[in-house]
């Protein structure tokens, strides 16, 4: 598609006012991290042992769910959920590995440097990427490896996330196979690299840096963003460039991307040899408690659906009509049916699907329903996707807890009318 470009005086106001966002952000993030209250303005409970959080606000954020504060994590409180299929940049979860992050980051400096087994090597600004013409734009759903960590059973290694480090945006940007192209991808290429700015305090922490195979990132879909749902990404969620990587976990799609490489062998970075590994075997399970004996580099997400409506414990009136409604997704076949129960999967009904917006988003559904008599109800959605895949009705197990997708029950109370 085809985007008229902003006016050189427009471009002005943008640019200055990114200046002093990132004024602002470097200002303001150091006392985020501290172990004071700075930024606290709430807390919540997720429904899981030591579930307390605090609500934080930081820059360019409203008050998300704060599960570390160096480096920040932050997840997205999930009556988000229930206001739209795009989740607002302000409202978008934040992950990040290496406690050194960028606070501020001027535009015009910055470079993605594009190296390695290439005819020509390449160091591209955001100007130069756009100058590449024709942006392309999609919506699609980034969600952490280990969404909804903290319902494991037994308990999983890592960070213990309710089901907000997830978010829909549109994301604006290149081709990365036209930036590959534009370099001259060499004979024998087996992988393509990519790293951000971020790091560790110590020289010997590993880098963050992921992998694609070389026929992956010259698909055409993987994409550098320079915009989220219409402006500039967000500093948190990788200013000034990310890579999208549609339908797989957010642990490919680098923030602050500054450097591509392509190599002629398979990439041995400590986060894809050792970390974001999953059980080699089709369901990517292992029985709880137990360790693989062989594993794989996490890759696509599966299928999952979520009500965002009614609310755990909102009180719902028997013999009234009830719409529940709620969102799905899986890695890119689309979303061919969301199954509602409202008897705790004794009985199920087909909801009501709503606009298709690219099979990388959040799907929509609805399902009215009439709850007969008072008292306790378990409430379920269980998606299909266009590929056939189905959630599992018992939840699954693997050591670093990702990959959660057994159909989620809401509890709810039909009061007598
Ligand atoms: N540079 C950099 N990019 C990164 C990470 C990181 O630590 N550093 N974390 C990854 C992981 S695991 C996730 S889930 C997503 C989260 O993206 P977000 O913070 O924009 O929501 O960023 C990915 N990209
Ligand atoms: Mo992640």
């Amino acid at each position: 598609m085809q985007r008229s470009l902003p006016t050189p005086r427009r471009e002005f106001f943008r640019q200055a006012g990114l200046l002093a966002a990132g004024a602002a952000l470097a200002a303001k993030l150091p006392r985020a991290f501290g172990a004071d209250d700075t930024g606290v303005t709430g807390t919540v409970t997720l429904p899981f042992d030591n579930g307390q959080r605090d609500l934080v606000a930081y820059p360019q954020k409203r008050p998300l769910i704060r599960l570390t504060s160096r480096p920040p994590q932050l997840e997205t409180p999930f009556a988000v959920f229930n206001e739209g299929i795009v989740t607002p940049n302000d409202a978008f979860f934040v992950r990040y590995h290496l406690s050194e992050i960028p606070l501020s980051i001027d535009p015009a400096a910055h470079r993605v440097n594009i190296r390695g087994l290439v005819a020509t090597p390449l160091s591209l600004s955001v100007a130069d990427l756009k100058a590449l013409g024709d942006p392309v734009e999609f919506c699609a759903v980034n969600q952490c490896s280990g969404n909804s960590r903290g319902f494991f059973s037994p308990r999983a290694n890592g960070g213990q996330l309710g089901h907000g480090a997830m978010g829909n945006a549109l994301w604006t940007g290149v081709p990365l196979k036209r930036v590959l192209e534009r370099a001259g991808v060499g004979v024998g290429a087996k992988q393509v690299s990519f790293r951000g700015l971020d790091h560790g305090v110590i020289e010997a922490t590993p880098v963050f840096a992921k992998a694609l195979d070389i026929d992956h990132a010259l698909n055409g879909e993987v994409m550098l963003a320079w915009a989220m749902n219409g402006t500039d990404i967000p500093m948190l969620n990788g200013y000034p460039v990310k890579l999208i990587v549609p339908g797989y976990y957010g642990t490919y799609w680098v923030k602050h991307l500054s450097s591509i490489e392509v190599l002629d062998h398979t990439f041995d970075g400590f986060w894809m040899a050792k970390g974001y590994r999953i059980p080699d075997n089709p369901t990517h399970s292992v029985a709880p408690g137990t360790t693989p004996t062989a594993t794989i580099p996490i890759n696509k997400f599966t299928v999952r659906s979520f009500i965002t409506s009614p609310a755990a414990g909102a009180p719902i009136v028997a013999g009234r009509a009830i719409t529940a409604r709620g969102i799905a997704f899986d890695s890119g076949s689309g979303i061919k049916e969301v199954a509602f129960s409202a008897d705790g999967g004794g009985t199920w009904q087909p909801a009501r699907l709503g606009q298709d917006t690219g099979r990388y988003a959040f799907r929509e559904w609805q399902m009215t329903f009439t709850v007969r008599a008072p008292g306790p109800l378990k409430l379920m959605a269980r998606a299909t996707s266009n590929a056939g895949e189905t959630q599992p009705l018992e939840a699954t197990w693997n050591p670093s807890g990702y990959m959660r997708n057994v159909v989620e029950t809401v509890e709810v109370n039909a009061l007598r009318a």
